[in-house]
């Protein structure tokens, strides 16, 4: 399928999708959500597709929501439009490992599209930011809620207050970011991260990718169930007896989804 606003690349079991409005700093309009949500619902459903990442320019992860589009709308056009939550809904509803791959501004919702993803790669030019507040308006997509699972309640109550900006250095002492790399390294590492993963038993990557979800919504206790069930789960795959096999005859594991 073609796109306007992306540009998807699917090779070795990895599909790429590029953010590509660059007049604007891959500001997220309601085209770009649509053909995103769609991008990944199809990589998702693709046999040829093991993991996703999903990345920008080098000046630009997304700056944001499109603020020229935004404008002008009510609360009645936000209100019934459910404003890009059908696509945010489409996106974490993807059970595939999604990478974001993030240099240059990642702000508003930008920087909540990120943390829908499973994690992010940072370049060392990555700015991560909630600047809502400066348009008179608060995060929509999980900036008050994601952020603040990701870095607690006193960094996000800074950053969804002030607005300011969090260079990648302080992203990943806090934990927003999975690591740092040097902006020209940014998509081979991504890559690299990708094809790891998609190396893997894919049933094994999805229940990963679920029982991490799970600590996100549930008790302790309710999560280690669920992670029990899920590990007791996985003896039921013909990937447990190649991955045991495989450690035991010392070679490398062929897994085949089943
Ligand atoms: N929307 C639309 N256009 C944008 C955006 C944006 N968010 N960000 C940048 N652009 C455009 C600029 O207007 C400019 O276009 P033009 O040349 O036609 O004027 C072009 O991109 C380049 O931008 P700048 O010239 O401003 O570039 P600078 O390098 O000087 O500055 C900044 C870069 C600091 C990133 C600056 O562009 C900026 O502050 N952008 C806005 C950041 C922002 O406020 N983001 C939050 C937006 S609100 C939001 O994301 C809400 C999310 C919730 C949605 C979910 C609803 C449920």
């Amino acid at each position: 399928m073609a796109y306007e606003t992306l540009i998807v690349e699917i090779e070795d079991y990895i599909a790429l999708i590029r953010l590509n409005r660059p007049e604007a700093l891959n500001a997220l309009n309601a085209r770009l959500m649509q053909e995103l949500a769609a991008a990944v619902t199809a990589a998702d459903r693709n046999d040829k597709v093991r993991c996703i990442v999903i990345t920008g320019s080098d000046k630009a992860f997304a700056a944001g929501a499109d603020v020229k589009e935004m404008a002008e709308k009510s609360f009645t056009d936000v209100f019934f439009d459910d404003l890009f939550a059908p696509e945010a809904d489409a996106i974490t509803r993807v059970r595939k490992p999604i990478i974001a791959a993030v240099a240059g501004y990642c702000l508003g919702g930008g920087c909540e599209l990120a943390m829908m993803c499973d994690f992010i790669i940072a370049a060392d030019t990555a700015k991560f930011g909630q600047p809502e507040i400066n348009l008179g308006i608060v995060a929509g997509m999980g900036g008050t809620q994601r952020l603040t699972r990701a870095v607690g309640k006193s960094k996000a109550m800074d950053m969804n207050l002030t607005g300011r900006f969090m260079e990648a250095p302080e992203a990943e002492r806090c934990g927003l970011v999975s690591r740092v790399v040097p902006a020209k390294d940014l998509l081979a590492e991504a890559m690299k991260a990708a094809a790891k993963i998609a190396q893997k038993s894919a049933i094994t990557t999805m229940i990963v990718k679920e029982a991490v979800n799970r600590a996100q919504e549930t008790t302790l206790r309710e999560g280690i169930l669920f992670e029990r069930r899920m590990f007791n789960a996985a003896f039921a795959t013909e990937d447990q007896a190649e991955g045991m096999s495989a450690f035991l005859e010392k070679r490398e594991p062929q897994f085949r989804d089943r």
